[in-house]
């Protein structure tokens, strides 16, 4: 029986359009996910935009990838359960945008 998915990955075309509105964000091809770079002034300004995004993250219950060295944070979104980007990396990457 085929792989059912709960979710449809972005087709080419979506995620062109999707990036346009993203001007913060990469496709980053090799890890199938939109990707960006956060800056904060320290380590705790760092962590705290990191809990707010954990938070926001839980409620939705679509969560992360990321890296974090000091002030530097490093976030990849991409959808598991659809093996690729999905509507709903793109409404975490505006959440995430409307934190910083
Ligand atoms: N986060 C991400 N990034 N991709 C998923 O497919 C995903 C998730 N699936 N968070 C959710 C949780 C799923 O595992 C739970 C069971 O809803």
């Amino acid at each position: 029986m085929p792989e059912t998915k709960s979710i449809a990955a972005l087709g080419e075309a979506e995620l062109v359009q999707a990036l346009a509105l993203l001007p913060h964000w990469q496709h980053d091809r090799a890890r199938a996910a939109l990707y960006r770079r956060v800056v904060m002034p320290d380590f705790p300004a760092a962590m705290a935009f990191m809990v707010q995004v954990g938070f926001a993250a839980e409620r939705m219950d679509h969560h992360p990838e990321w890296s974090n060295v000091y002030n530097r944070v490093d976030i990849w979104l991409t959808t598991h359960d659809a093996g690729g980007i999905s509507t709903r990396d793109v409404a975490l990457a505006g959440i995430i945008d409307a934190l910083i």
